[in-house]
């Protein structure tokens, strides 16, 4: 039987670190701030962006909200987050993505001060990733590392598959589990043969956007696996990529959805969050 590895306490644990270490630069006279903009309505990023205000509440951040309709401009939008820029009550800026189709998240995320991207995303630091230089991790994917430090798996030597391969998860997951000396795999639709590949893992992450695509025939006995997809199954019911009831007895370790990556994306913000503030108030 795998263990369910139990996202919510793992954040919870995180979060309460946040918690105290913010209340401790309270006392010194700093609070944080954190800014959230959502554009349109799209009830995914609904939830999403209520769970990230809800956990600033929890943190003690102060926490800035600003929902605009779907269809403002990039004009709007460049001159919200310029205003952002400039307020140094904010310390972090987040967009959340998708944006409405007509606003180009390049632009958007190219004009955030890269000291406040607290996800990452701005050129800047995703290269400062890349060369193994940085203050700020991209949440899921360090969210992901911190799931698979609670199962106290050593990483280094280990065969790493990431299916997927995106700006946001794939990439830098792939760099994150490089730099603690994986040896990994990125594999994606054009993947040959994926199944083989990713049986071969002994850390598996999916984050491919595919309701329960990842069943117990691309999994390897034993093997770490951690879920990135929040897809719908058949019935309109929140699932991951994978399938969690044929993985879950042959898993050494497998992450639920919901409760297992989600809250740990969350999590890590605030951590991000708390860490561009001390860099902005020079701590
Ligand atoms: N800019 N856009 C920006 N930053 C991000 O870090 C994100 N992401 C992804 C989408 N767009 C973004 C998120 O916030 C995904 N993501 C995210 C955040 C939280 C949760 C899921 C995805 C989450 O709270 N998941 C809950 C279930 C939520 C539900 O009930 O629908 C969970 O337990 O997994």
């Amino acid at each position: 039987m795998g263990k369910i590895i139990d996202g919510k306490a793992v954040s919870a644990q995180v979060k309460e670190r946040i918690r105290q270490e913010t209340a401790a630069l309270k006392e010194q006279g700093t609070q944080v701030g954190l800014a959230v903009v959502i554009v349109g309505d799209d009830p995914a990023s609904k939830v999403y962006v209520r769970n990230k205000k809800r956990a600033c509440e929890e943190v003690g951040f102060d926490s800035y909200e600003y929902a605009l309709p779907a269809e403002t401009t990039e004009e709007e939008l460049l001159s919200l987050v310029k205003k952002l820029n400039a307020d140094d009550k904010v310390n972090g800026i987040l967009v959340q993505l998708p944006l409405p189709a007509h606003l180009d998240d390049k632009v958007i995320i190219n004009n955030i001060l890269p000291e406040k991207d607290v996800d990452a995303f701005h050129p800047i630091n995703v290269g400062r990733i890349m060369i193994g230089d940085y203050s700020f991790l991209p949440c899921t994917p360090a969210g992901v590392m911190e799931l698979i430090a609670s199962t106290g798996t050593q990483i280094e030597g280990k065969e790493c598959v990431v299916i997927g391969r995106s700006n946001i998860v794939g990439k830098p997951q792939a760099m994150l589990l490089l730099h603690s000396n994986g040896t990994v795999t990125v594999c994606h639709s054009r993947t040959k043969n994926l199944k083989e590949v990713a049986s071969r893992a002994d850390i598996l992450v999916a984050a491919v956007g595919k309701a329960k695509m990842i069943t117990a025939d691309y999994i390897k006995e034993g093997a770490v696996v951690i879920d990135v997809g929040m897809d719908r199954d058949e019935n309109g019911k929140l699932c991951g990529d994978v399938d969690f009831e044929s993985c879950k007895d042959k898993a050494g370790y497998i992450t639920p959805v919901p409760g297992g990556v989600g809250p740990m994306t969350i999590a890590m913000l605030m951590q991000n969050t708390l860490t561009a503030a001390k860099i902005q108030n020079g701590l």
